[in-house]
């Protein structure tokens, strides 16, 4: 066995990439335990997802109170979330306040991309360079990345040459953008694309929207949060995440048990009109239990919002183009809309259908489709993130014999519960690829604390070496695979299945995401800790 230098030989016993929730909340756990933890993040600050999606309208579509961090009776105490979605200037904040709160800014390198990260076995460390070329050593690895932090761009002719303002939502200027009387663009209808486009149609002067996937929408229903509610929220906090803790991705929204056709016709169309009324996420995650994986039983949910687009939409031609024909309702991540349908009444926005007019290129002046060349001021990027896997992608990750975690994960991400990989000893993932999503803070602070869990078990133990072996990795991801039959989602293109034509190789549908409950994902991995991480090669 190699002997491995004390910790004291390397510059950390734990080095964390990125400060947004996920590191944050993993440098405060391992700060605890008495480790030297530094963290490196791009941004000029803390909140990762919050500190880059600047974009006018961007919010939660989870309920606020169920969405910070639940681990402090102090946090929660002092906070106050004034509206049930807050928008981004207000969870930024939010962000802001913990940081302070927990004194984490000190032990966060900011401006500080990490470039690659190369495991050493005989020193069973890790050294970490960043953009700078300066690098650092230490015993543990987590990668607080985000699933979703790596914007791309459409891969279209002549992108460069426009003349006008162009912005990715991911990369917004921190200074406002003056929309007055512009003639504005927005390639994307996404969750992103939804919420710039109600926010600025009434401000710009001319909107012309391009989509080429129609995506089903539902109502937000956002409300300020009032000074009875605001005492009700407080004081309800423990069973609010309690209940988070049960539903199946940690929404406070639980399924229906029944299914769409166990009630009459009248029934389910009062059912669906119920929580089409009601704040949320509840007509998606708190909908009839088969709406998700019965094709019949998708038909009526989808055909439901259809008709409710028709009565939104006036012009019956621009409603047909907003109602998704390629995929069901709830398919795809549900984007919750504020008058987006009643957008596409007002006299200033236009919808272009790119799947019938495609875009040939971007000219100087504005896009030019198969159909004619349109002039903008202004062009903004809503077209997503190389999902997932693809903040991986962007490091150079080399772990034991020099072996690259791209080639490793070639075919598609290889993990142990989302966590390690094997031939990457001592790299925790925290929000990795095969973890539960949903809402994620939840879920945050549940890997958190089951790596804090693991380093201080290695911290006890003396323990400098830890790796998931080859059969619980190919276990975990066949679990994954074997999990996610069935689902409606599963046949369907979208970031959640790893397809982004905008990124190369990435047109081919992977299981990169665990769909099963967050309860079952939870008791797993709470097996593996009983068991004294038996199941990982230790050292
Ligand atoms: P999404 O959901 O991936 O949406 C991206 C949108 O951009 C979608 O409408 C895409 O159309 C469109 N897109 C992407 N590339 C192009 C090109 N080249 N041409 C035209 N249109 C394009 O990203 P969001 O940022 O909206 O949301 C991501 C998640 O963040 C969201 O689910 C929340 O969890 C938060 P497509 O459907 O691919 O045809």
């Amino acid at each position: 066995m190699t002997a491995s230098p004390p910790n004291s030989a390397l510059d950390f016993d734990a080095i964390i990439i990125g400060a947004g929730l996920s590191g944050m909340y993993q440098l405060y756990r391992l700060r605890e335990l008495g480790l030297r933890t530094r963290v490196f993040e791009a941004g000029t600050d803390v909140g990762g997802t919050w500190y880059w999606n600047r974009y006018p309208g961007a919010r939660f579509d989870s309920e606020s109170y169920s969405y910070g961090f639940s681990f402090s009776k102090e946090l929660l105490e002092e906070w106050e979330w004034s509206e049930h979605f807050a928008g981004q200037p207000e969870t930024l904040r939010y962000c802001n306040f913990v940081a302070d709160k927990l004194d984490l800014r000190r032990d966060i390198q900011f401006r500080s991309r990490v470039t690659s990260a190369i495991y050493n076995e005989d020193t069973r460390s890790w050294r970490i360079t960043l953009e700078d070329g300066s690098a650092f050593t230490c015993r543990f690895l987590v990668t607080a990345i985000g699933p979703l932090s790596t914007p791309t761009l459409p891969r279209i002719e002549g992108r460069d040459s426009f003349k006008g303002q162009a912005f990715h939502t991911a990369r917004w200027p921190k200074e406002p953008v003056d929309f007055a009387g512009k003639r504005v663009a927005v390639i994307g209808t996404g969750a992103t694309g939804i919420q710039t486009i109600q926010t600025i149609a009434a401000e710009v002067g001319h909107l012309t929207v391009f989509q080429r996937t129609a995506n089903w929408a539902a109502p937000l229903h956002n409300g300020k949060i009032d000074a009875e509610t605001q005492a009700k929220i407080k004081a309800s906090y423990p069973e609010i995440f309690a209940r988070c803790q049960e539903t199946f991705a940690c929404f406070i929204h639980t399924p229906d048990p029944r299914g769409a056709f166990e009630v009459s016709d009248a029934e389910r169309e009062a059912h669906y009109e119920k929580l089409y009324g009601e704040r949320g996420f509840g007509i998606w995650q708190g909908n009839f239990r088969d709406i998700l994986i019965d094709k019949a039983a998708n038909a009526t949910i989808s055909d439901f919002i259809a008709r409710k687009i028709r009565e939104r939409v006036k012009d019956q031609k621009t409603a047909e183009k907003l109602i998704p024909k390629n995929h069901g309702f709830g398919t795809r991540r549900l984007p919750l809309e504020t008058f987006y349908y009643e957008v596409y009444n007002r006299p200033n926005v236009e919808l272009v259908d790119i799947s019938e007019t495609p875009i040939e290129r971007i000219t100087p002046k504005g896009i030019k489709t198969s159909e004619k060349e349109y002039e903008f001021d202004i062009i903004i990027y809503a077209t997503g993130f190389d999902a997932i896997t693809g903040s991986f992608d962007r490091i150079d990750f080399r772990g034991a014999g020099g072996l690259k975690l791209k080639d490793a994960w070639k075919s598609g991400p290889e993990t142990y519960l989302g966590l390690m990989v094997h031939g990457f000893p001592n790299m925790i993932m925290v929000m990795g690829p095969h973890t539960a999503l949903g809402n994620i803070p939840r879920s945050i602070e549940y890997s958190v604390d089951w790596v804090t869990g693991l380093m201080r078990f290695a911290r006890d133990k003396g323990l400098t070496r830890l790796e998931a072996t080859p059969e619980g990795v190919k276990d975990w991801t066949d679990h994954v695979k074997e999990i996610g039959v069935g689902l409606l989602s599963y046949e369907v293109d979208s970031w959640m299945t790893g397809i982004n034509r905008n990124v190369e190789g990435k047109t081919t549908r992977i299981v990169a995401r665990y769909a099963g409950s967050a309860p079952d994902y939870r008791a797993r991995c709470d097996e593996v800790a009983a068991k004294g991480y038996s199941e990982l090669t230790l050292a």
